[in-house]
């Protein structure tokens, strides 16, 4: 069905929604002074690293989103919400940066940092079979560390850049990262990540798939600014009449332009790409290329509503429409700066916590380790017992700790899952590591209950999961 924007929609029961994660960095080792200002025409770049390093860590990993009210899509992520954490750090900063995969699905990830200049493979050496460098595939349970220099301002994407690359940035795999000019004026500021959405038709359990067909025809159900479609009709951004404020503009795509543009108003700047060099002045619309940025800063004198849009009005409709209400009553600019306490929502379901997906705390707790655990480690033996298993989940843990199969046949297991909004599966590994899969379940969201068919397998000791939960939720799996 068409949403079609009408001004009933702004009176929806008012969403909940969560900041999305800010990554603060830590910084480290002061280093040279801040480069003298210049003088004349901004900088559009620096020579070579001339400010503070900041650690940046962020953690791949799958998880559950709603994308739109009632839609639930298994994304695939950066630290836990697409888009990602918006990173923020200063012209002239070396960004010490660690990438760590936490796939739940054992899928390798990667990491593309468009603010970044540094090799997308080494050289190979004579004789290489594979790529080596710092955006090359991370398997899963590995990390990998460099550091980089942010030479240019502005906004710019990251991106998981495995491929299909279509496919896990359609799923999700991006994000912002802000360098700051040096003398950026201090404003009330908001970033939007623009990206389009391409569920299956159907849900598996509660929960859509990407859809790969759909991704390679253009064909999103859903077009969104930070993750979840229509979310800032019900929360607008809020300033107040002739406050002059900034808003960062990234199209993570993966394919269509957005033709960002604000109803009722202009723009007062336009800064393609975020850098203050690149200056228009008194733009309408403003085309952003996939994987390009830009930022705008507005001055709206009259109070009123003021709907931000993709003017490709095919795809308005699908949840790329948000409003500005610029309003005496707003509350203050925050004082510090950056500011962050504007709406800015991941698209995470509100009901529930993130760490009832991934065990992981939506604040940025500790990642799930990877390490065999205590549980899947115990020597469990049991005997094959037929070819119909049976293994139940509750309360984020299983009932048993060993399963048992004949060898050569196949055989099915009965799943049920009494934990409600909560997914689970069961997958079989040939050991804890989870790097080779024997079998991998589709999720199952509780409370429900579903049948696997799995194929022969030889006679082995193995290790089966929920991928979801992979540190808790173990056990062993004899085939004899
Ligand atoms: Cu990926």
């Amino acid at each position: 069905m068409r949403r079609v924007f009408a001004v009933g929609v702004f009176v929806e029961i008012a969403l909940l929604i969560i900041g999305l994660t800010w990554i603060r960095p830590s910084r480290t080792s002061p280093t040279q002074p801040l480069r003298p200002a210049s003088s004349g025409a901004p900088d559009y770049r620096v020579e070579a690293a001339n400010g503070t390093v900041v650690n940046i860590d962020l953690t791949a990993t799958e998880t559950i989103q709603e994308i739109a009210p009632g839609i639930r899509y298994h994304v695939w992520t950066f630290d836990g919400t697409a888009p990602g954490p918006v990173i923020r750090v200063h012209l002239g900063d070396t960004v010490h940066f660690t990438l760590t995969n936490a796939s739940t699905i054992g899928m390798q990830h990667s990491i593309d940092f468009h603010a970044a200049m540094t090799p997308w493979a080494d050289l190979p050496a004579a004789g290489a079979t594979t790529l080596t460098g710092n955006y090359q595939p991370v398997n899963p349970g590995e990390t990998k560390t460099f550091d980089w220099v942010a030479m240019f301002p502005g906004v710019f994407m990251y991106h998981c850049g495995v491929p299909p690359v279509l496919q896990h940035i359609s799923n999700g795999m991006y994000g912002a990262i802000i360098v700051e000019p040096d003398n950026l004026p201090k404003e009330r500021e908001f970033v939007l990540v623009s990206s389009e959405l391409y569920p299956t038709a159907k849900p598996i359990h509660g929960v859509y798939e990407g859809d790969l067909t759909r991704m390679e025809a253009v064909d999103p159900q859903y077009v969104v600014f930070n993750g979840k479609a229509d979310q800032y009709k019900t929360t607008p951004l809020a300033v107040k009449p002739d406050e002059q404020f900034r808003i960062w503009v990234l199209n993570a795509g993966p394919t269509l332009t957005d033709a960002f543009h604000v109803i009722g108003t202009m723009f007062l700047q336009t800064h393609a790409d975020g850098n203050p060099a690149n200056t228009l002045y008194g733009l309408q619309t403003y085309a952003i290329a996939p994987g390009a940025g830009a930022m705008f800063e507005l001055k709206i004198p009259d109070p009123g509503l003021y709907p931000f849009v993709t003017h490709s009005f095919a795809y308005t409709a699908l949840g790329a429409v948000g409003l500005i209400k610029v309003d005496p009553q707003a509350p203050p600019a925050p004082a510090t700066y950056p500011t962050m306490a504007d709406p800015f929502s991941a698209g995470v379901d509100p009901a529930k916590p993130l760490s009832a997906y991934t065990g992981k705390g939506g604040g940025g707790g500790p990642a799930p380790s990877l390490s065999p655990s205590p549980s899947g480690a115990a020597p469990a033996a049991c005997e094959p017992g037929g070819t119909k298993l049976h293994i139940t989940a509750a309360n984020t843990m299983f009932d048993t700790n060993c399963l048992a199969a004949p060898a050569g046949k196949p055989f099915t297991i009965t799943f049920e899952n009494k934990d409600p909004g909560i997914p689970h599966n069961i997958s079989i590994y040939t050991d804890e590591s989870g790097a080779t899969a024997l079998f991998k379940g589709e999720l199952v969201t509780g409370p429900a209950s579903f049948t696997y068919k799995v194929g022969p397998l030889g006679p082995g000791t193995y290790f089966f999961r929920c991928d979801i939960h992979p540190t808790t939720m173990t056990g062993t799996f004899v085939v004899k």
